[in-house]
């Protein structure tokens, strides 16, 4: 990982300080922080990385929670979105979904659902994780291609080559934990010697329906099994790696979305060759992802009364990709590309007769170039300098339904206007990225810096915004229980952003705060549908059904603001004691209209007091939230109340390799609702009426045992 700091300072990723250790590369002298570490157990996460990143070292962690995304409520900045215990969402400043650029061991995975049963972080299971790299505020334009909102790198375990003879390393992880009877089994080894590094990996993972107060969470069970394979080939300065992923998710809830995951089977092949020389180095990869997913609404939850109405879904994602980052001295260049194709097939399993053909071959593809720059331009000022193209293609096939084909005029118009339409477009976007840090005031105990980021940034439109024809919800995941239909006319979105911070840190001591400010062009929302057709199918399906689907939304381009302010902070009390904590607001408004946007984090703060001691640790953490009233009157978004929720956790180094982890998550079992959770769509759940925003998890115990050799 690249740092972009101020003058005289290198990153020294220290495992044992929050923040980079400042480090005079020049004398090899340690400043701050670094030379008086004790040599101590590690804290549960531990938060690495220089001022722009924020680094989780995962291995630390003793959680049994399978979603990665859920390590993002600690991070400043983010937080997620769940639609079901294997769907955790990033959101960063306000912005989710495409807008939060993810990438798994550098590979960009687009979602095989069109709800995002299979957001980009459920590739890189917790269980599998090494670390994950979040971005502070603007990204840089080497992190990603399309970084509106932010960019996320979560790295798996590699395995290691050795230093010299044969190595034989790995990981054994298991874990249960009570609020769900949990289960996880992991196993990743590697035998290596200095050249030749092979890597197999396993997980198997289940849980039943997930507890709270007042009873049960239906659906939230979950069932996944995934297995690896890797070989590297080290030659001088050279590094070859080919990784086979092979992901099998099996019947898994998703209760704030119309549907369950019935399975999604992945194939995921990455194939890297890294150069590290003197002064310039080359980090290359070639992505391909096949993903099968399969979903209804009668396999988990209670099926709809009439048979007429039962729905099986048969989805596909096909994924290619592939970057290239040269670093050369100051510079660097890169040039990535993206395509991702994607059908989607509705079904009735009581009628042969019935389909939707939902997506058909909708492609979009993306090619990117990149230089970025750093810059001392005097002692303490430092400089970093982006700029980036991108060419992003979109297309989709025809498509039609039995209702248009049993000649329902408002079907009949929906398919035609859509198969007679041009469906191809081309944006040609542009990014530019400027931060500067300057140095206030650096001595033997603190060091002070001052930042400034701008950025211009830009999305195209993903392919459900897009392509949607017929009113449906499959709209990645937004679950606000709205349909919605596509616009072939959308142009991209452009975001304009200044951020302004201090980076403060001394012996024991470190905070961040930033102030965020991001003016959006042509942001794409969801507004009250004036395509007639679409209108009237909605209101002939509900006479049909006897259903009161609200009336249709439409994909538009509007305008948007998100601002708020973020800080981390961390001090040592003592050897023993330690405080860390994140608070986060942001505000995210329409500009067009008097509305705020929906399914924006609550103002929250986070607070760890931890406890650490040679071979053990333990740490008490409380999630403050205020209460969610700004929010999307054209989502029908309602408020929550805020909430407080306690965790306890800890870990105990048995031995140089065996560490038991253990803890208990909400620990007076209370009954909360996170804002970002969404709001329950089944049927027959005696706890939680449909409707009905869904609760946390309640009161869960856990343990887990590592092994690493
Ligand atoms: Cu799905």
């Amino acid at each position: 990982m690249r740092s972009v700091i101020a003058v005289g300072l290198l990153a020294g990723v220290g495992l044992q300080s929050a923040w980079a250790d400042p480090v005079d590369p020049s004398s090899g002298q340690q400043t701050v922080q670094q030379a008086a570490q004790p040599a101590r157990e590690l804290e549960e996460v531990i938060v690495v990385g220089e001022k722009n990143i924020r680094r989780f070292e995962l291995a630390e962690t003793v959680d049994v929670v399978p979603d990665s995304a859920a390590i993002l409520k600690k991070v400043v900045g983010a937080n997620v979105i769940n639609n079901g215990p294997l769907t955790g969402i990033a959101q960063y400043r306000g912005m989710s979904r495409f807008r939060v650029s993810t990438q798994i061991n550098g590979a960009t995975i687009s979602a095989g659902g069109p709800n995002w049963m299979d957001p980009p972080l459920s590739y890189a299971p917790a269980a599998h994780l090494e670390s994950i790299e979040v971005y502070r505020g603007i990204a840089s334009v080497s992190t990603g291609a399309e970084t509106i909102g932010g960019a996320i790198q979560a790295n798996t375990w590699p395995g290691r080559f050795s230093d010299g003879g044969v190595a034989f390393s790995g990981r054994i992880r298991t874990g249960t934990q009570s609020v769900n009877n949990g289960e996880m089994f992991s196993a990743a080894v590697s035998v290596a010697n200095t050249r030749h590094l092979f890597k197999v990996s396993g997980l198997h993972e289940t849980a039943e329906d997930a507890e709270f107060a007042d009873g049960d969470i239906l659906p939230t069970e979950y069932e996944r099994d995934r297995f690896d394979v890797g070989y590297g080939l080290r030659l001088g300065q050279h590094t070859l790696r080919v990784d086979f992923g092979r992901n099998e998710t099996g019947e898994g809830g998703t209760p704030a979305l119309p549907m369950d995951i019935d399975y999604i089977d992945a194939d995921l092949l990455t194939v890297g060759w890294d150069y590290a020389g003197e002064g310039f180095s080359v980090v290359s990869k070639v992505h391909v992802s096949d993903i099968e997913h399969g979903m209804s609404n009668f396999h988990l939850r209670q099926a709809p009364g009439m048979g007429g109405m039962w729905r099986y879904n048969t989805a596909s994602g096909d994924n290619r990709g592939f970057a290239v980052a040269v670093a050369w001295g100051e510079w660097r260049f890169g040039l990535d590309g993206h395509y991702e194709r994607h059908n989607s097939d509705i079904d009735n399993p009581n009628n042969p007769m019935f389909f939707v053909i939902n997506f058909n071959n909708a492609e979009r593809q993306l090619l990117g170039a990149y230089v970025e720059r750093e810059f001392t331009v005097a002692q303490d000022w430092s400089v970093e300098l982006g700029a980036r193209f991108n060419r992003v293609e979109m297309d989709a096939d025809r498509v039609n339904a039995t209702p248009a084909m049993m000649g329902m005029p408002a079907a009949v118009s929906l398919r035609d206007n859509f198969n007679n339409a041009d469906r191809n477009s081309t944006d040609n976007n542009f990014d530019w990225v400027a931060k500067i840090n300057h140095v206030l005031s650096s001595d033997m105990s603190s060091e002070l810096n001052l930042y400034a980021g701008m950025s211009r940034k830009t999305r195209s439109p993903a392919y459900q915004e897009k392509y949607l024809w017929l009113p449906l919800q499959a709209t990645a995941g937004l679950a606000d229980g709205r349909t919605y239909t596509g616009n072939l006319d959308l142009d991209p979105e452009v975001a304009h952003e200044v951020e302004l911070g201090l980076d403060w840190q001394g012996r024991g001591y470190a905070i961040s705060p930033r102030l965020f400010y991001r003016d959006v062009s042509d942001y794409i929302q969801g507004v009250p549908s004036t395509n007639m057709p679409a209108v009237m199918f909605v209101q002939m399906m509900n006479n049909m059904n006897g259903s009161n689907n609200a009336a249709p939304l439409q994909f538009e381009n509007v305008d948007a603001t998100f601002y708020g302010f973020d800080v981390d902070w961390r001090y040592e009390l003592s050897e023993q004691w330690s405080l860390n904590g994140v608070v986060n607001l942001v505000r995210g408004e329409r500009d067009d209209v008097d509305d705020d946007l929906y399914r924006v984090a609550a103002p929250n703060a986070y607070l760890a007091v931890n406890f650490t001691r040679p071979r053990w640790h333990v740490s008490l953490e409380s999630y403050l939230y205020d209460g969610q009233d700004d929010v999307s009157a054209t989502n029908f978004e309602t408020t929550t109340s805020g909430y407080s929720v306690f965790n306890l956790k800890g870990a105990w180094r048995l031995s140089e390799g065996l560490k038991l982890g253990f803890g208990v998550d909400n620990l007076a079992d209370r009954k909360y609702v996170d804002h970002l959770a969404g709001v329950n769509r089944v049927n027959g759940n005696p706890d939680i009426a449909r409707g009905e925003r869904l609760p946390a998890f309640g009161r869960s115990f856990f343990a887990r045992l590592d092994y690493n050799w």
